[in-house]
């Protein structure tokens, strides 16, 4: 039988889970979708056979023929979702952040560790992309030895007015933050954040670009540029150096063209374009795995650990001081 997802939040990313569950991905339907905007709610649903239309994600999740949830809204509107799916012992896919804090985040861990079996999986899609995958086995299988640095650049075409200092931190460096523990294998300890003086181009008061750079326990060195109002597009680059070599991906000579007396390719506006064979392939495999009782993804301990990371460096972002990452030590915890 195919699973019943209610996806919670129709805002940009949450539509496009619709139409990924609706028409991409085999072996699961959209059952039911909720959004605080009943009309988006239910243009959501218009078109999709048995897919009811709900403002409160609790009454979709009760919905029939609900399964499974993706959590798409707001940050600070997850934890009651996860609470109440963790309640219904229903397998989740939640896309970051996890909670804003990490009170709410061990309030969650807390739940499912209650509960006895993993049953959520954070949306750290680049976990699911091609490039990343390959440098993960390469760090891994110590291909050129030990990394020593990893260099990131992660670049917005443009971000929303509302989009302030902390969350380029808690929005946008939560996936580096990610991306390095899982890449190097290690818990991040310490993070420090430089802001150049800001483009002109960032709204007044965004501090635009920023430098963020985190110490791993074991040494490695890891230097994020954030930068949102590039204007030129959506990068998101890494390179590792290790003792014997480096190793970088993202730099997008998929396809180059010559013509005019200049050379280039194309640059994606969005991570929904960048990263859409990861969202699919995330997808996929976390309704495979939930068909069969399992989590395989990113966890709730590793949306804890990122929302800690994110707190330190807002915290640093405000003082200008090294702050130390501060966590609960990894609690005994179901395999599955
Ligand atoms: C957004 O929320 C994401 O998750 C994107 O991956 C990131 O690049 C962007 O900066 C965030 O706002």
């Amino acid at each position: 039988a195919q699973l019943g997802v209610a996806v919670i939040g129709i805002g940009k990313m949450g539509a496009d889970h619709v139409r990924r569950i609706d028409r991409v991905i085999s072996g699961a339907r959209v059952a039911a979708v909720a959004d605080t905007d009943r009309e988006r709610a239910e243009s959501a649903a218009a078109g999709i056979a048995g897919c009811t239309a709900h403002t409160d994600p609790d009454a979709a999740m009760g919905a029939p023929g609900v399964d499974a949830v993706l959590i798409a809204s707001p940050g600070p509107a997850h934890e009651e979702t996860l609470l109440a799916a963790l309640d219904r012992d229903l397998p989740v896919l939640c896309e970051k952040p996890l909670t804003p804090d990490t009170a709410g985040a061990l309030r969650v861990l807390e739940a499912e560790r209650k509960l006895g079996h993993r049953r959520v999986q954070v949306g750290f899609m680049r976990r699911y992309d091609a490039e990343y995958r390959q440098l993960a086995r390469l760090l891994r299988d110590r291909e050129l030895g030990r990394p020593l640095l990893l260099h990131c650049r992660h670049r917005n075409l443009s971000v929303h007015p509302y989009f302030t200092n902390e969350m380029m931190i808690s929005d946008s460096v939560s996936h580096e933050f990610d991306a390095a523990r899982w890449l190097l294998g290690e818990e991040i300890a310490a993070v420090r954040v430089l802001r150049p003086a800001p483009s002109s181009l960032a709204r007044e008061g965004l501090s635009d670009p920023q430098l963020v750079i985190f110490e791993t326990e074991g040494g490695v060195l890891v230097d994020v540029e954030i930068f949102l109002n590039t204007g030129f597009g959506y990068q998101v680059q890494a390179e590792a150096v290790c003792e014997r070599g480096t190793a970088r991906i993202g730099d997008e000579h998929a396809l180059v063209t010559s013509a005019d007396g200049r050379w280039g390719g194309r640059i994606a506006p969005d991570y929904i374009e960048r990263f859409a064979a990861a969202y699919d392939r995330e997808v996929q495999e976390w309704a495979d795995a939930a068909r069969r009782g399992e989590v395989t993804g990113p966890g709730v301990w590793d949306g804890y650990a990122a929302v800690a990371a994110c707190e330190a460096g807002i915290e640093a972002q405000r003082t200008g001081r090294r702050v130390a990452v501060e966590m609960i030590e990894r609690p005994k915890y179901p395999e599955r």
